[in-house]
């Protein structure tokens, strides 16, 4: 039988069945029981013991953190607002931190409420070529909460962004319907402080899988040599490959050798998302030469 690794502590599992059945203080089968060895997130086959399940064998991961320690992470609700001013460049490595890690972006501009349109059509804008996909929501109004559910069940999501965007506000327009929802919103936002604890919230009624949120804001370095950051803008997918040079940084080559930059002078990229390609290239490089030279 399938299920989901949900929570782990001493390395007693919570896992939900693919019939949504929870089975709590389940254990591991021989090699699997080291330390650390079963993530928070893992797809695992189990069987019943004496009326109890026991992890048999693990399956493959789309992805694994470190910090929160979680796999098979499929989607991050990355939060703006037009209050506090959004930082484009952080945006951009939210993004390209969830591409690295196969994790689907999702734009959630959030206070609709109170936002000019013109805030979300410039963020459209931007974005458009990106391959990100965009939800406005009002925490406030419950406004675009029926395509947020519907952009996250069934999958594992997390939330991250700036502080004071919304993400709390967000937690709780999701749980509206649940019980002990100041309790919950209250376990998701903080997770635990550790190293080695994590933490998914299943939401039966609405088929959400919450991950812990504190953590996936920041990271400490982007996990990536820097002549790959290209690879992960989608922008660059028409041109590239009328670059005279192979590979190209599209930052240091000549305007006539290099088709990125040359569509970025036509206006068919757009310099935002360019220029923020470019810093990040910069600092990676830097992070990446003083480490290694
Ligand atoms: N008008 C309006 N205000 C909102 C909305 N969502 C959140 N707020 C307000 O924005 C402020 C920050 O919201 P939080 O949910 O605490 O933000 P957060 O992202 O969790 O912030 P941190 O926990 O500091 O990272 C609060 O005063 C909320 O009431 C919204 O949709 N509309
Ligand atoms: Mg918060
Ligand atoms: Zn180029």
């Amino acid at each position: 039988m399938k299920g989901k690794v949900i929570k782990n502590i001493a390395d007693k599992f919570t896992i939900v069945s693919e019939d949504d059945v929870i089975f709590e203080n389940c254990k591991a089968r021989g090699n699997l029981k080291q330390n650390g060895k079963i993530l928070v997130g893992d797809n695992v086959e189990y069987s019943i013991e004496l009326g109890e399940a026991v992890i048999e064998k693990i399956d493959c991961r789309i992805n694994e953190f470190i910090r929160p320690p979680i796999a098979n992470l499929q989607i991050m609700l990355i939060v703006i607002s037009e209050k506090p001013a959004v930082d484009l460049l952080l945006l951009d490595k939210l993004i390209l931190n969830c591409k690295i890690k196969n994790v689907k972006p999702i734009i959630v501009i959030n206070k609709e409420d109170i936002i000019k349109a013109s805030f979300i059509e410039n963020i459209k804008e931007i974005y458009k070529d990106s391959g990100v996909d965009i939800l406005v929501v009002s925490a406030v109004t419950g406004k675009g909460k029926d395509d947020l559910v519907d952009a996250i069940q069934g999958k594992i999501a997390c939330l991250s962004g700036q502080s004071a965007v919304g993400k709390s506000s967000i937690i709780n327009m999701l749980l509206d319907k649940n019980e002990k929802v100041g309790e919950l919103s209250k376990k998701i936002e903080r997770g635990k402080n550790t190293t080695r604890h994590a933490e998914i919230h299943f939401i039966k009624e609405q088929n959400i899988y919450l991950a812990d949120t504190a953590g996936f804001s920041k990271f400490d370095a982007l996990d990536i040599a820097y002549n790959k950051i290209e690879e992960f803008m989608q922008e660059f997918d028409e041109f590239r490959c009328d670059c005279h040079y192979k590979p190209c940084s599209h930052i240091f080559e000549k305007e006539q050798d290099c088709a990125v930059k040359s569509a970025l002078n036509d206006c068919k990229i757009n310099k935002n998302r360019y220029n923020n390609y470019k810093q990040i290239y910069e600092q990676i490089k830097n992070a990446w030469e003083s480490r290694y030279e």
